[in-house]
C-alpha cells in the first residue's frame, strides 16, 4: 500500500484556493504526527493505508501541514474538498472541526482561527443591516447602542415583559431584548409577548424615542423561519437567534429569508463548552466570522474582561472581526453583555470604542429605583464616558448615576 505524507511544511501554496486553519495541538506523539493525523482524518485519509487513494485524490483533495510554530498548526484544505451547495457551514465544519477532536492521537485540539478563500465567501451574503444598518433604524450615529435583557430570565408575564421595555426605553436604552431561555413558555406565550411590546415601542416611538426589542425565535430548524415571519407579522422589528444551540444554517435561513425584513441578534448561549478550554474547542474568534458570513446583525463577543463572562483574551479579536473590512460582508455590531453596570462603562468604553452595544440586564433591572432608573443610569455612564468626563464627576449631578455606582461600585 503506498503511503503518502500530508506534511507539506515550508512549501507556498494559492492560499485563495485553500480554506487555512489554525489549530492548537496537545499530544504525546512527536507534534508532526499528531499534524498529519488531523491532516489525514479531515481530507483523504485514515487510520491505516487504503488501496482506494491514488495519487490524483491525494493531490487534488488532500490537506497540508504547511506549518508548525511550538503547538500552533497550520492546515491548508483544498476547496474542492468543500461543498459547492450555496453556503453550507455543517459540511465545513465536519471538514474543519469534526472528527479530529475524538482522535486519540491528540490529546486535545482547538481550532483557533480559519480563513475563507474568495470563493466560499462569495457564497454567503453576511447582515443584511449589520452595525450601521441598527444604527440608521435606532437615529444613534456614534454613541454606543445601549441595550438590557429582560429580567428576571423567566417569569414575567407579556404585560410585565411589555412594562419592563416601556420603562427601560422612557429611561432612555436604545434596545431590550428576551433572555436566552424565554421563547414560548405557558406564562410568557411569545404571539402575546410580541404583541404587548409592540404597543410599548409604538408609544416610545410616538414619544420620540426610537427603541429595539429582539424577540426570541430559537426553535427547531423546520419551524424557525416560519416563526420568525410570524413574530413580525406580530409587529417584531427584531428577532434573536441562539446560533449554537439552533445552528448557523438557522441564522442563515432566517437572513436570507425575501420576507423577514428586520435585523437579527444572535446570541452564542452554549459556546463556553467549547470556547472556554484554552487547550481543547473551537474559538469564538471562528465562530464570530462564521455568523458574519450567515448573516448575523448583532453579536455577542464578550466583554474583553470587565464583565461576568470568561473571555480567554479572544474578546478582542471577535470585536475586531465583528467590524474589520478583512470580510466582504456589512460590519456586525459587536454586543458586550454579561454583568455589565454603570461603573465598568468608561472602562468597556476604553477597551472596546464606541461601536458596541453595551447591554445590562441586573445592572438595569437591579438598580434600586427600579427599570426606568436602571436604564437613565446606564445611559448617564455612556455618555460621560462618551463625552470625556469620568462618573465620579458625572454623578455629581446626575442622580441615576450616583445610586448604580453607591450600589455597585467600580470595577
Ligand atoms: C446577561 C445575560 C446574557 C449574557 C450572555 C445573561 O445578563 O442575559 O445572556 O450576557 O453572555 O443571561 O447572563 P446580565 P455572553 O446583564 O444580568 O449579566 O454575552 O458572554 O454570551
Ligand atoms: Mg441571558
Amino acid at each position: 500500500m503506498k503511503s503518502y505524507s500530508y506534511l507539506h511544511l515550508g512549501e507556498s501554496i494559492d492560499s485563495d484556493s485553500y480554506v487555512i486553519c489554525k489549530y492548537r495541538v496537545t499530544t504525546d506523539l512527536s507534534i508532526e504526527k499528531a499534524s498529519q493525523a488531523i491532516a489525514a482524518e479531515q481530507s483523504t485519509g485514515t487510520w491505516t493505508g487504503i488501496s482506494t487513494l491514488n495519487d490524483t485524490v491525494f493531490e487534488r483533495y488532500g490537506a497540508r501541514v504547511m506549518d508548525i510554530q511550538g503547538d500552533m498548526v497550520t492546515i491548508a484544505y483544498p476547496e474542492d474538498d468543500f461543498s459547492i451547495e450555496v453556503g453550507a457551514i455543517p459540511q465545513i465544519l465536519s471538514v474543519i472541526a469534526g472528527n479530529l477532536f475524538g482522535l486519540d492521537a491528540l490529546k486535545g485540539v482547538r481550532l483557533e482561527d480559519v480563513d475563507f478563500p474568495k470563493g466560499i465567501l462569495k457564497q454567503y451574503r453576511g447582515p443584511k443591516f449589520g452595525a450601521e444598518g441598527l444604527r440608521k433604524i435606532l437615529d444613534r450615529p456614534e454613541k454606543p447602542l445601549v441595550g438590557t435583557i429582560v429580567k428576571p430570565k423567566i417569569g414575567l408575564s407579556p404585560k410585565e415583559t411589555a412594562n419592563y421595555v416601556y420603562e427601560a426605553g422612557s429611561g432612555g436604552l436604545t434596545n431590550s431584548k428576551d433572555d436566552e431561555t424565554l421563547v414560548d413558555q405557558k406564562f410568557c406565550p411569545i404571539e402575546d409577548r410580541t404583541k404587548a411590546v409592540a404597543e410599548a415601542l409604538d408609544k416610545l416611538n410616538e414619544e420620540g424615542h426610537r427603541m429595539l426589542h429582539a424577540v426570541n425565535i430559537s426553535t427547531n430548524g423546520e419551524k424557525i423561519v416560519e416563526l420568525a415571519e410570524n413574530v413580525q407579522a406580530w409587529g417584531a422589528k427584531q428577532i434573536m437567534v441562539d446560533v449554537i444551540t439552533c445552528g448557523y444554517g438557522a441564522v442563515q435561513a432566517l437572513a436570507e429569508d425575501s420576507a423577514i425584513k428586520v435585523p437579527i441578534h444572535v446570541h452564542r448561549t452554549m459556546h463556553g463548552a467549547f470556547t472556554k478550554d484554552p487547550l481543547n474547542g473551537i474559538s469564538m474568534l471562528v465562530i464570530t466570522k462564521l455568523v458574519r458570513m450567515c448573516g448575523g446583525d448583532a453579536l455577542h463577543i464578550g466583554t474583553l474582561g470587565v464583565g461576568k463572562m470568561t473571555g480567554n483574551g479572544g474578546d478582542y479579536d471577535n470585536l475586531n472581526t465583528c467590524l474589520d473590512s478583512k470580510m466582504p460582508y456589512k460590519t456586525v455590531m459587536p454586543v458586550c453583555s454579561g454583568g455589565m453596570y454603570p461603573g465598568i462603562v468608561s472602562r468597556l468604553i476604553e477597551e472596546a470604542g464606541t461601536n458596541i452595544q453595551i447591554q445590562a440586564g441586573g445592572g438595569v433591572a437591579g438598580h434600586p429605583e427600579g427599570v426606568r432608573k436602571g436604564a437613565m443610569g446606564m445611559c448617564q455612564a455612556v455618555d460621560a464616558a462618551c463625552s470625556g468626563v469620568s462618573l465620579e464627576e458625572y454623578a455629581k449631578t446626575h442622580h441615576e448615576l450616583k445610586v448604580a455606582l453607591d450600589t455597585w461600585g467600580f470595577k
